[in-house]
């Protein structure tokens, strides 16, 4: 299986971020794509090659310009504005504030564009968030030239990124525009699996009233667990997406046991569908050790995930999201390749 890798996706690299009431050290950080780069290569997975240029049309198809735009010239603003270091948003236009007007100051533009204080923007952040899309967009195409699967080495990660805000460390919804560009590519059913630990709420809004991509996902129940406010069971989908969505949200100190039974579910689903490629947003944070989540998988325990999504027979692309057991990071990803593969 290829892997497509990008060293621009290294030059977004926060040094810290919000959590738990401090500034604490950044967890999504270039090492991580490094180590998993190091065990792809280690193991023999097979060619990592660059990711093609594309036009910005790609992406345009899933995220609205004026928020690539803003990403874009977001640094520029940043420092006209007086700033130097890393930028956090922190005031949002919720319920009773208004969202129609147009906002001129960057503190404004940030909230407007953004869902968490949690993710961090730098100077690089949207050369690394278009190299992490380019990424995902040239292992979509290996599957369109006729590869039965390809691994996106995608960093940032994109599952949380909706069609116009950033969050959980999330800019450009990598998957969701390889599912995109699948379509616009001549193929008519395209499933998105997420296994990360955390609500793919982003991939799941941008498809929720599409029945041409399907979206299932299994993560911490979000009663409990970021992002809080998407990710149940009752949502399933509206208008002609309706049925073309499924969560299954698991308690804290899940394992694999204990995921098998949504897995299985997610795979009926998967057969039922018959997709024509399936995407595998693939975070590898539901490890044991892993710092922010609180599932126990065992690094063995992803040979079986890889292993299970080859039984199903589908055309796969592997996109990369989360996942910060940094030590670990690389042993894991590989085990679902090599678990796939066979
Ligand atoms: C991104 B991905 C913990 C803060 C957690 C958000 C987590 C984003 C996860 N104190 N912040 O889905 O792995
Ligand atoms: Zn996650």
């Amino acid at each position: 299986m290829k892997t497509v890798f990008s060293d621009l996706q290294l030059a977004h690299a926060p040094a810290q971020e919000i959590s738990d009431g401090e500034l604490k050290p950044a967890v999504e950080i270039p090492s991580r794509a490094e180590f998993v780069l190091k065990s792809v290569k280690e193991r023999g997975v097979g060619d990592v090659i660059a990711p093609d240029d594309f036009p910005v049309r790609p992406i345009h198809r899933v995220h609205a310009p004026h928020y690539v735009s803003f990403l874009e010239s977001f640094w520029s603003r940043w420092t006209d504005a007086g700033r130097s270091k890393e930028a956090f948003p922190f005031v949002w236009p919720i319920r009773s504030l208004r969202q129609d007007v147009e906002i001129d100051h960057i503190d404004g533009l940030l909230g407007r564009y953004s869902m968490d204080a949690g993710t961090p923007l730098g100077e690089h952040t949207f050369k690394a968030a278009r190299a992490s899309a380019e990424t995902a967009l040239t292992a979509a195409k290996l599957l369109l030239d006729g590869e039965s699967s390809a691994f996106a080495l995608c960093r940032p990660p994109g599952h949380h990124a909706g069609f116009d805000f950033f969050g959980g460390y999330c800019f450009f919804n990598n998957a969701a525009v390889a599912a995109q560009y699948l379509r616009d590519n001549g193929l008519n059913r395209i499933a998105i699996l997420d296994v990360d630990y955390h609500h793919g709420n982003g991939t799941q809004a941008l498809f929720y009233d599409r029945p041409d991509v399907l979206f299932l996902s299994i993560h911490a129940d979000p009663k409990i667990e970021y992002p809080y406010f998407l990710g149940f069971a009752d949502e399933t989908g509206e208008h002609a997406g309706t049925g073309f969505t499924r969560n299954w949200p698991l308690p804290l100190g899940t394992d694999w046991d204990g995921y098998t039974g949504a897995l299985e579910e997610a795979c009926r689903w998967l057969l039922v569908y018959k997709p024509d490629v399936m995407i595998v947003s693939l975070g590898l944070d539901c490890f044991e050790e892993d710092p922010i989540s609180g599932f126990r998988f065992k690094s063995d325990d992803y040979f079986l995930l890889g292993q299970r999504l080859a039984k199903l027979g589908v055309p796969t692309l592997f996109v990369l999201e989360g996942g910060y057991a940094i030590d670990a990071l690389g042993t894991n990803c590989v085990n679902v390749l090599e678990g796939y593969a066979g």
